[in-house]
C-alpha cells in the first residue's frame, strides 16, 4: 500500500470500525442463537447463565462483600452487565482481526466458545448436551462474521483470480456491509427474545407453582400479639411480604425445579439412608413457624433481613428418621446447583423451628426463595442454614467437609449476632421541630431482645419502649419519642441487648467471615 494518505488513513478507520461492529454483531448472533437453543436444553447450556455462574464460583469473599455492600441484591444485574462489556470488547477485537484475516479472527471466536464450553461443561447440573446450543451458536456467529467481513457475492471471483487483494478489498461495499448489518442485528434481538419468551414459558416450576395448594400445617404458627408493629410510621413490616424480601444466592437463573421430580436424599453417617419425595413430605405433619433470615453480608444497619411465616416439616423429624451415627457434627446441605450449607447437627436436632420449609406467608415458596423446598433454621445466619431448592442431606462432620463460602475465605459456623438498626427518620432525613419518632428492629435470634436503648447526640442512653415480642426466633421493634427536639443536624444511635442481658458488640467489624459488629447510628435534620 506504501505511504499513507488522509483517505487510505480514513479507509483503515472506518475498516476497523466496521470490522469492530461485525464482530459485535457476530457475537449477538452467537449468543442469540445459543440462547433460544438453550431453552431445550438445561439451565447450564445458557452461555451467559454458566459463565456468570462460573465468575461468582470464583468470587472470594472481599469481592462478594464489595459486591453486596455496592451494589445490594443487584449484584447480579451489574454482574451481567459486566460480563456484555467484556464480551463486547472481546467481540470487536476478534471483528477487527477479522477484516484483516478472516481465518485469524475466527480462531479468536473459537477459542472464546472453546472458553465458554468449559464454564458450560463444570457447571454442576451439565450433560456433554449442554453444548449443543454453543456449539450451533458458535457455527451461526462464525457464519455471521463471515458474511460481514467478506463480501461473499459475486466480486469475490475477481479477488481470487489477481490475488494481490488485501482483506479490506475483499470486504463488502460500506452500503452491502450496513445492509447486512442491520439485518444480522435484527434476527439476532428476534431470536433472542424469543429464546428468552420460550425459556419462561417451558418453566415448568411456575406452571405448577401457580396450581400448588399446600396443606395446612398440623401445629400453626402461634397468631402474632397485637402491638408487633412499632407505632411509628415509616418502620420496617414486621412480616416481610415475599416480593420485598431480600434475596441472596449464587444462582444467574433460578433453578427450575419440578416437585414431581424433586427427591431429597438423606445420607452420610446414618444408621438409615433414604429418600424423601414432595408428595411425601407434603404428608408429614407440618409446622408453622415466623422466623427472621438474616444474611452474613448485612452490614450495620442494612437490610439484608427478613421475617416470614413459613410451613414446613422439622429437620428434628428428618434426622430421627435417618438416625445419626456417633462423632457426626455437621450436616451439608446441598441445593439442585450446587450450592452448600454446613449446619451444626445439634442445631437441627434441638427443639427450634429448623425445618424443610415448603411455604412462605401462606403461599409455596416464590421460586427465587427455594421452590419448592427449602431449609429454614432460626439463629444462624443464611449462609451455613437456608439452603434454597435444597436436594441433599449429607451427615458429617466439619473436619471433612465444608460449605460453599466456607472454602471461599467465610467462616464455617454462622450464629446470628445480635443487632439493631434506626429506620425512621431515615438517615439525612428531615422532621419538624417537636416530638421526633425514632423507632426500627433490632434481633438476636433463638435468644430474644430483652432491651433496647438509644442516644440522641452525645447524651445519655435512654431506653426504648420494645414493641411486642412474637418469638425469639423474630425480630423486635422499638421506638423512641424524642421530646423538644431543637432545629439542625442531630444524630441517633441505637444498641441492644439479648435475653440474657448481653450487650450487642460495639466494635466495628466488617461482614466478613462471620458477621458484621458495631452499632447503628444515622444523622438528620430537624427544621
Ligand atoms: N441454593 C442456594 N441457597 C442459598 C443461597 C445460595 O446462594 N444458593 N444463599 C444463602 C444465603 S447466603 C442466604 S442469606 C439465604 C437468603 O435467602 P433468601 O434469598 O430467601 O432471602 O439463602 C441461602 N440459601
Ligand atoms: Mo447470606
Amino acid at each position: 500500500m506504501g505511504k499513507r494518505t488522509k483517505a487510505t488513513q480514513r479507509d483503515f478507520l472506518r475498516g476497523n470500525l466496521f470490522g469492530a461492529l461485525a464482530g459485535v454483531i457476530a457475537a449477538g448472533v452467537l449468543f442469540a442463537v445459543a440462547q433460544f437453543v438453550s431453552a431445550f436444553f438445561g439451565p447450564a447450556s445458557s452461555p451467559m447463565t454458566s459463565m456468570g455462574s462460573t465468575f461468582i464460583d470464583f468470587t472470594p469473599a472481599w469481592m462478594k462483600n464489595f459486591a453486596i455492600a455496592t451494589f445490594g441484591t443487584n449484584d447480579k444485574f451489574v454482574l451481567l452487565l459486566s460480563m456484555v462489556i467484556v464480551a463486547t470488547v472481546l467481540s470487536a477485537v476478534a471483528g477487527v482481526v477479522a477484516r484483516k484475516k478472516l481465518a485469524a479472527g475466527a480462531t479468536l471466536v473459537v477459542i472464546f466458545a472453546v472458553v465458554m464450553g468449559a464454564c458450560i461443561i463444570t457447571r454442576a447440573s451439565a450433560g456433554l448436551a449442554d453444548l449443543f446450543p454453543l456449539l450451533l451458536g458458535t457455527l451461526a456467529g462464525l457464519f455471521a462474521l463471515r458474511f460481514l467481513s467478506q463480501d461473499t457475492s459475486a466480486s469475490t471471483t475477481t479477488s481470487t483470480t489477481t490475488n494481490l487483494s488485501t482483506a479490506d478489498e475483499l470486504a463488502p461495499s460500506r452500503r452491502t456491509f450496513l445492509v447486512r448489518s442491520a439485518l444480522l442485528a435484527g434476527a439476532a434481538v428476534v431470536v433472542g427474545l424469543g429464546g428468552t419468551v420460550i425459556n419462561g414459558a417451558r418453566n415448568t416450576a411456575i406452571a405448577v407453582r401457580e396450581a400448588l395448594k399446600l396443606p395446612s400445617p398440623k401445629t400453626q404458627a402461634a397468631a402474632l400479639p397485637a402491638g408487633v408493629q412499632a407505632p411509628v410510621d415509616g418502620v420496617t413490616p414486621f412480616v416481610t411480604p415475599n416480593d420485598d424480601f431480600y434475596r441472596i444466592d449464587t444462582a444467574l437463573s433460578v433453578p427450575d425445579v419440578d416437585p414431581a421430580k424433586w427427591q431429597l436424599r438423606v445420607h452420610g453417617m446414618v444408621e438409615e439412608e433414604f429418600t424423601i419425595g414432595f408428595d411425601e413430605l407434603l404428608a408429614q405433619d407440618l409446622i408453622e413457624s415466623y422466623v427472621t433470615l438474616t444474611c452474613v453480608s448485612n452490614v450495620v444497619g442494612g437490610n439484608l433481613a427478613g421475617n416470614a411465616k413459613w410451613l414446613g416439616y422439622p429437620l428434628r423429624e428428618v434426622l430421627a428418621r435417618a438416625k445419626p451415627k456417633a462423632g457426626a457434627d455437621m450436616v451439608l446441605s446441598t441445593s439442585i446447583d450446587g450450592f452448600s450449607a454446613s449446619t451444626p447437627l445439634p442445631v437441627l436436632q434441638d427443639d427450634r423451628d429448623a425445618m424443610l420449609a415448603v411455604g412462605m406467608n401462606g403461599e409455596p415458596l416464590p421460586l427465587e426463595h427455594g421452590f419448592p423446598v427449602r431449609m429454614v433454621v432460626p439463629g444462624l445466619y443464611g449462609f451455613v442454614s437456608a439452603t434454597k431448592w435444597v436436594v441433599d442431606l449429607e451427615v458429617t462432620t466439619f473436619a471433612q467437609a465444608s460449605g460453599y463460602w466456607t472454602s471461599r475465605g467465610w467462616s464455617s459456623h454462622g450464629p446470628i449476632k445480635t443487632a439493631s438498626r434506626v429506620e425512621v427518620p431515615r438517615a439525612l432525613g428531615r422532621v419538624p421541630a417537636g416530638t421526633v419518632a425514632v423507632g426500627g428492629s433490632a434481633w438476636a435470634q433463638t435468644k430474644g431482645i430483652s432491651r433496647v436503648e438509644v442516644q440522641i447526640d452525645d447524651g445519655a442512653w435512654q431506653e426504648a419502649t420494645l414493641a411486642a415480642e412474637a418469638s425469639v426466633d423474630t425480630w423486635r421493634q422499638w421506638s423512641y419519642m424524642w421530646d423538644n427536639a431543637p432545629a439542625g443536624t442531630h444524630k441517633v444511635r441505637v444498641r441492644a441487648y439479648d435475653a440474657d442481658g448481653t450487650l450487642q458488640i460495639q466494635d466495628q467489624a466488617p461482614p466478613e467471615p462471620d458477621g458484621s459488629t458495631g452499632w447503628h447510628s444515622i444523622t438528620f435534620n430537624v427544621t
